[in-house]
Parts: C-alpha cells; structure tokens; sequence
C-alpha cells in the first residue's frame, strides 16, 4: 500500500506512535508518506520505501497565527495525487482529522477518493479536544473520517462519553519495538549513577502538568527516606523548573538528576528498578510500556488505559491519582526485596511482550485494508 502518515513530528507520544509505525510498514514493503512541518524526530536515517513531505507556512505579516491547518491541507491534496496514495492515516484529531477532512473534500474535485483514518491518542480528546473552543470540529471531522481508532478501551469510551460520534471506534493499543526496547548491558551508567548500588527510579514525559512531575519528587523523597536510592527525571517541558525546586526543598536534589531530552531513551530504562508515572490522565501510557520492555516494574495513577497496560500487583501497582503516600509505600514495597523486585521485573517484560510491534502491525495493515474495501 501508499500510505500517507500525518502526525506531530516531536517526542510526544502520538508522534513517536506515528513514526515507529511508519517505519515498521515501510519495513513491511509498503511505501509510507509523511507529511507534517519538521522531520519526525524518530525518523533519522535513509530506507527507500520512506518519504517525508515538509508542510511549510508562509510567514506574511498579516498572520498572527500562521494557517498551518491550511497549508498542511493543501499539501496533502498534493501528496496524494501525485504520490498517489492508498490512505491516510491522521495522528492527533487536532488539526490533522480536520485538514485531512478538507484535502479530501479538495481531492474529489479530482476525481479522487482519499479514504481517512483517524487515530486518536489522548489529549486530542480528554484535555484540548473537548474545549469549547475544538469541539464542533472534533466531533465533525472524527464523524467524517473513514477509520477511527483509539489507543485505549478508556480513550474510546472517553470520546463517546464527550463527543457525538457516529462511527465505531477501533481500539489498537500502542506497541514498543522489543529489539530496541529491551535491557540492555550499562554497568558503567548504572555505577556512575548509583556509586553504591543504590536503586534507580526513573520517570519520562514532556514535564507538562497533566504528568505530575512533582509527585514524582514527592514519591521519591519518601522512597529514599527508606531505601538507598537515586532518581533519573528525563524530558522537558513547563513544570522542569518547579520540579527542580521541590527536590531543593525537600532535601533529596543531590539524588536527584535532570537529564533533558534524551533519544536513548532505552539505555537510561536499562539502569532503572522502577518507573513512576502518576499521571492526572494518560489514555495509554506509552512510556509505560517502554520501561516495561526494558524490565522496569511501574508505580502508576489508576487514570484512564493505565490498567489496561500496568496490572496491579502484577507489573507494579496502581493508585489514585494523587496518592503520593500510597505510591511510595507500594514503591518501597517493591524495592525493599531483591527475590520480589526480580518478579515484578520479568512480569513487567511478560506484559510488554504483548504489546509487541510485531502483535499490532498486522491490525494497522489490515484495518487499512477494510477501511479502504468499505469506501
Ligand atoms: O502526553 C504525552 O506525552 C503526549 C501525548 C501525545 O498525544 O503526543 O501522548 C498521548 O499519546 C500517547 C501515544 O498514544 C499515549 O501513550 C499517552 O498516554 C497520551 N498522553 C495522554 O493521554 C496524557
């Protein structure tokens, strides 16, 4: 198949989705277009079956707030007729589903079907979408797209509960890419980390408050009041700056270590004995899974497709969000026993493997292939 992908070209989550799909179907032999305004930032090397088409927009100062929406559709309808594409596949409701809405409706001008599917990841739903200021559109153009997926049973109940939709939505989980994500040797990073064998908990987002960051400093002053142990907080975003305060204030920022952003994300996860991620909401929780595949048990928030990832007791455990103490408590439990730490560990890759690119690349490839027979 010609595939066109259109997604957020960052390290979000729908974006790191987006592109690792893309690339797996190139690998499959299908030719895969990406259309979005920057080289997607997992998409770093050369293959013949992979394109990417830049959307650029013009910057007349006229624009307060430059029409990206519009130039992406139009190059899209570019895109497709001249690539001459099966499909599209829209990552992010907003604005992807609405611009691939208004190529389409461009493209039949042509003569052209370009049959649409829509992915939704989370907070095109459960935070922007639902605004006020989105919603006419999200339901719109979700109604109009040919295919709807959802990476969660929670997200998909989620967009019935805000939305009027019309259309079935498919629920395909994220997967992780277990030759890359797996445990990896790095003694040397573990030493130079934990000198004296301390734990390492780790935690990753895009420090945007919907993660709560400070929970994590939170759990883990409590944790280390207990156990040995250092903290490994990777990403960027707004809340960095408090984060960094709080571990000043609560005494625990020499164990503490703000890495950035990091592209090896798999090599930090190889050091780690636990992962937090005390989300306020999380349709999924891609980071998860990937600390999963790497062997790393997980102390999460029970919001949203959590328990559908992270199995309590299980793969690690699951509080309500907000529950710091109780997190840190289930934290320590986890910790304070080597035989117990070395179960939750091979749990936690057990669940991982089920989430495996090679288990969810065919629902993609045959979901296309339905969609674009029933159009
Ligand atoms: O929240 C993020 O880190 C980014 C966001 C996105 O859409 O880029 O992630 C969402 O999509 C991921 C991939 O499907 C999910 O694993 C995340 O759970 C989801 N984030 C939220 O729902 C907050």
């Amino acid at each position: 198949m010609k595939i066109g992908i259109v997604c957020y070209p960052t390290f979000g989550g729908s974006g790191v989705v987006a592109t690792e799909l893309g690339k797996a179907l190139a690998d499959r032999g299908h030719q895969v277009h990406f259309v979005t305004y920057n080289q997607p930032a997992r998409l770093d090397f050369f293959s013949a079956n992979l394109f990417y088409h830049e959307v650029s927009v013009s910057n007349y100062p006229l624009f307060d707030y430059p029409p990206y929406e519009l130039a992406l559709a139009s190059r899209l309808v570019d895109v497709v007729r001249f690539e001459k594409l099966d499909v599209l596949h829209v990552h992010y409701a907003i604005p992807h589903a609405s611009a691939a809405f208004m190529a389409k409706q461009i493209l039949l001008t042509y003569g052209i079907y370009i049959p649409v599917v829509t992915t939704l990841h989370g907070t095109d739903i459960t935070l922007v979408g639902k605004d006020r200021t989105f919603k006419p559109v999200v339901t719109f153009s979700i109604n109009k797209s040919d295919g709807v997926t959802a990476v969660s049973e929670h997200l998909r109940n989620d967009t019935y509960e805000f939305f009027e939709i019309e259309k079935d939505i498919k629920v395909i989980p994220n997967f992780v890419d277990l030759t890359r994500f797996s445990l990896k040797a790095k003694d040397h990073f573990k030493k130079a980390i934990a000198p004296e064998g301390e734990k390492i908990l780790v935690h990753t987002s895009n420090f945007r408050s919907v993660k709560r960051t400070n929970d994590v400093v939170e759990i883990f002053a409590k944790v280390v009041k207990q156990i040995p142990s250092k903290l490994l907080m990777v990403g960027d975003g707004k809340e960095r700056a408090d984060c960094e305060q709080l571990s000043r204030d609560l005494g625990v920022s020499d164990n503490v270590r703000f890495l950035g952003k990091q592209d090896a994300i798999e090599e930090i996860l190889s050091v780690a004995d636990l992962f937090i991620m005390p989300s306020q909401s999380e349709s999924f929780g891609l980071a998860a899974l990937e600390a999963m595949a790497c062997k790393v048990p997980v102390i999460s928030s029970n919001a949203g497709g959590l328990p559908e990832l992270n199995v309590d007791g299980v793969t690690g455990f699951l509080k309500n969000v907000g529950d710091v103490d109780g997190m840190a408590e289930r934290a320590i439990y986890i910790l304070e026993d080597e035989a117990r730490l070395a179960q939750f560990k091979d749990n936690a890759l057990a669940r991982a493997k089920e989430f495996d690119l090679t288990n969810i690349l065919p629902i993609y490839e045959n979901f296309y292939v339905e969609v674009i027979e029933s159009c």
